[in-house]
C-alpha cells in the first residue's frame, strides 16, 4: 500500500449565496474566505479505482492581514457509487481542523485535515468535496480573509 496525492485546481463551484472571493496575492490567485461568514467552494470528481480507505486533505493558506488567532477549516464528504442518485445525496459530518495563523501576515502555512467522515466513500465514487472556513464558529478568531492558496487530496491505494 503507499499514498498517493491527487493536486488539485482552483475550484469551479462555489455557495451560490455566500461564495468566497476570487482574488489575486502575490500575484498568485487565491480563494479569500470572509472571518465571520461561512463560504465554500467544492470540487467534484471521481475516487481513482486503487483508493482503499485514508484520505487527507492537504494545502496552503496564507492570511491577508490577520498576524494572530486561528482559523477553523472544514472539509466535506458527498459520495455516491455507481447507479447512486446524487441529489438526494447529503454531506457527512464535517472534518474539522484548527490552524494558527502565521506571526506574519501572508506567510505560508502549510495544513492537514486528516478525514474520517468520508460518506463511505470507495474507488470509483462520484464524489463532492466541499471545502469550507467555520468562519462562525468560537475558534475562528482571525481577523480578515483567508486566503486558499493550493489544495491537494492525499489518499491511501492499493497499487
Ligand atoms: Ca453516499
Ligand atoms: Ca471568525
Amino acid at each position: 500500500m503507499a499514498n498517493r496525492e491527487i493536486l488539485l485546481p482552483i475550484p469551479t463551484t462555489v455557495d451560490s449565496s455566500n461564495p468566497p472571493g476570487l482574488t489575486t496575492d502575490a500575484e498568485d490567485a487565491v480563494m479569500a474566505f470572509d472571518a465571520s461568514t461561512q463560504e465554500y467552494c467544492r470540487w467534484t470528481f471521481q475516487m481513482p479505482g486503487s483508493f482503499d480507505g485514508f484520505v487527507s486533505f492537504e494545502g496552503q493558506l496564507s492570511m491577508d492581514t490577520a498576524t494572530s488567532g486561528n482559523v477553523v477549516l472544514n472539509i466535506e464528504f458527498m459520495a455516491a457509487s455507481d447507479d447512486e442518485a446524487i441529489g438526494s445525496e447529503s454531506f457527512d459530518t464535517a472534518n474539522a481542523l484548527t490552524v494558527a495563523a502565521p506571526g506574519t501576515a501572508g506567510n505560508v502555512k502549510n495544513f492537514t485535515v486528516t478525514c474520517t467522515n468520508l460518506d463511505s466513500l470507495v474507488a470509483d465514487d462520484y464524489i463532492k468535496m466541499k471545502f469550507s472556513r467555520d468562519a462562525a464558529d468560537g475558534s475562528d478568531t482571525a481577523t480578515g480573509d483567508m486566503f486558499l492558496r493550493t489544495a491537494k487530496l492525499r489518499y491511501s491505494s492499493n497499487c
